[in-house]
């Protein structure tokens, strides 16, 4: 027989947006209860565990501000915490807080399906239990779901195969080995390097070039990490407003001298990480300004890589620096130089098919004893429609937003009554410091419930104009920057089928939080909040 849990509300997910959503109902007085898909907490921590995978916001942004003692009692080694590390910060604080014992490991939720009238959702999960909750929290992550490119011939191949984003909690040999790395974006460039220490061969299978900035990476020093923890409130304050620290401009590229303009990118290239594309405050915004920046770093990438066929095929031409998601790395373009390593344009030579000992392109076959898989996601909606959520009137999430996943704020879509969903679609998420955006997204939610709470209302739902309007904010805003012009992930153009919808709010972490803060204090404009008949007869 099926057994029921009942709980005020449902968390999906153990990664940073889950453990504090978990963390901040509990302190509020809700009862509360997490399901994640891995054996442990973690989240993007848990699944990227593959050679060289690290943050690139500094580590000393990218952890959580809620908790004065943990921000000041954590040490972190190196500019930018590599994976092993993030996991046990993110391990350090599930203890620290208590948190495991409210989470079902191990369970992936299948499906979640309102009832109207009891203003209910049911939540049922893999190993066959049922779960009845007021709320249901979707800490699903925006990059969680890994997407296999559908090459022919994959299933007859006899060496291993691996994602970056599932790889596996055990040593993957590659040293000595023939590897084939496809994908050249963020993992890619920063698994790349590091492979090729070690692989007899490393071929790369490059579809697209990106703009690969240099991370400058190293250790912590002692009085950096001193003296920002000293001025932690500070600092927090600001990121709350910028989403994360840069140094930032406040002139355009076009406003200075050419001889101006080279030495600031020069500064910043030395700088290293994403302060480069914040050189000039035009970069994201104007065609031009953005040229100077791409040529900059196409020069560099010529000047650091030594074949010039090479290095032309690394230049990326296609798109404007920083509208696909800038690329932070360690000796990426050096790489190139290595005698086992070779470069494989997939636009000139193009994959026909996978063979038991190599890969085919219209070329040769290349032969390979590992293929690397650095393909990216089915972001920001793909954990989403990949459960079986039905809302008002049956409506499935997946048919609703099979034209682009319409939202209020990122927060809620309408007639899915009491779902939020931390840093999705429609919300600043991958634009901002995710940290700084998972703790403002569970606050507004917490703050959220208490006023439902308080007012004995227990349904919220968003009015459908409210959406209208927000997704029209979100595409004007998108539409004044350089950011539609690439075939990203933030639109959904690297998943076959997929709407193209830019999916992220460009408007800024400030202005973001102004409307979120402004819809709260007019109590929840632009939502439905209502009782159940149930709950009114009672009354
Ligand atoms: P996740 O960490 O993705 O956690 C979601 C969890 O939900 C997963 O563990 C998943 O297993 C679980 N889940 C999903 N569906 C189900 C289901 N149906 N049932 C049960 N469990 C489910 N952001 C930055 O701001 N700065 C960085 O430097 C940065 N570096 C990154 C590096 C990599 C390699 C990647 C992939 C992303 C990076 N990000 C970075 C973005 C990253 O997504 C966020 O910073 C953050 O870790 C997201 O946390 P989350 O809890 O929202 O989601
Ligand atoms: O994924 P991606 P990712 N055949 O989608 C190629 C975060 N992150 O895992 O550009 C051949 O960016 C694809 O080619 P194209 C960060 O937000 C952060 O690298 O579509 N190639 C591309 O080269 C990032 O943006 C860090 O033409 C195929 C690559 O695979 C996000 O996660 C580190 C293909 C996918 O690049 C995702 O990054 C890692 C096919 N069929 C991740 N399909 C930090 O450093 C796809 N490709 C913080």
């Amino acid at each position: 027989m099926r057994v029921t849990h009942k709980y005020d509300a449902i968390v999906l997910g153990a990664g940073f947006a889950g453990l504090y959503a978990i963390h901040a109902m509990r302190q509020r007085g809700f009862s509360v209860h997490g399901f994640e898909a891995a054996d442990d907490v973690g989240g993007v921590w848990y699944w990227n565990r593959y050679p060289g995978a690290r943050c690139d916001v500094e580590s000393l942004q990218y952890s959580f501000s809620f908790s004065k003692e943990l921000e000041q009692e954590w040490e972190w080694s190196e500019r930018f915490a590599a994976q092993p590390e993030i996991l046990a910060y993110i391990k350090h604080v599930a203890d620290r807080f208590d948190l495991c014992r409210y989470i079902s490991f191990e369970t992936r939720v299948e499906s979640a399906i309102w009832d109207e009238d009891r203003a209910r959702w049911t939540v049922t999960t893999d190993r066959g239990d049922e779960w009845d909750a007021a709320f249901c929290i979707m800490a699903s992550g925006s990059l969680s779901v890994s997407r296999l490119p559908d090459l022919s011939g994959l299933t007859t191949f006899k060496g291993e195969t691996v994602h970056t984003g599932m790889w596996p909690d055990r040593p993957i040999a590659y040293a000595n080995k023939k590897v084939a790395v496809i994908g050249t974006g963020s993992s890619g460039i920063q698994a790349i390097p590091v492979i090729a220490e070690q692989a007899k061969q490393l071929t790369v299978f490059q579809r697209t070039p990106n703009f690969v900035i240099p991370a400058r990476n190293g250790p912590l020093a002692q009085e950096k990490q001193k003296t920002w923890k000293a001025q932690y409130e500070h600092w927090r304050a600001r990121a709350r407003e910028v989403g994360t620290l840069y140094e930032f401009a406040s002139q355009g590229a076009l406003d200075v001298t050419e001889a101006e303009r080279i030495a600031e990118y020069e500064r910043r290239w030395a700088m290293g990480g994403v302060n480069f594309v914040h050189s000039f405050n035009n970069i994201y915004t104007d065609a031009a300004a953005n040229k100077t920046a791409a040529d900059f770093v196409r020069a560099k990438i010529r000047s650091i890589v030594k074949d010039p066929t090479t290095a032309e095929k690394l230049c990326p031409t296609d798109h404007p620096l920083g509208s696909k998601r800038i690329c932070v790395g360690s000796n990426y373009f050096e790489t190139y130089n290595r005698s086992n390593v070779a470069l494989i344009d997939i636009r000139e030579e193009p994959i026909v098919e996978i063979q038991p000992d190599g890969i085919k392109t219209s070329r040769q076959v290349y032969p390979v004893d590992l293929i690397v898989f650095a393909t990216g996601y089915d972001a920001l909606t793909g954990a989403l429609t990949r459960i079986n959520i039905h809302g008002r009137n049956g409506v499935a999430l997946r048919d609703k937003w099979n034209k682009g996943p319409k939202n209020y704020l990122g927060l809620m879509t309408a007639g899915f009554p009491n779902m939020f969903v931390i840093t999705g679609p429609g919300s600043p998420s991958a634009l901002v410091n995710m940290i700084v955006g998972i703790e403002h997204h569970v606050d507004w939610i917490a703050e959220c419930l208490v006023y439902l709470r308080d007012k004995e209302i227990d349904r919220i739902d968003v009015e459908p104009e409210a959406e209208d309007q927000w997704v029209a904010h979100v595409n004007e805003s998108a539409d004044k920057t350089l950011f539609v012009k690439a075939n990203s992930w933030y639109l959904g153009a690297n998943v076959p089928g997929k709407p193209r919808v830019f999916m992220l709010y460009t408007g800024g972490l400030k202005k973001y939080r102004e409307i979120c803060d402004d819809v709260a204090k007019a109590q929840y404009r632009g939502f439905q909040l209502s009782q159940t008949t149930q709950r009114k007869r009672a009354l």
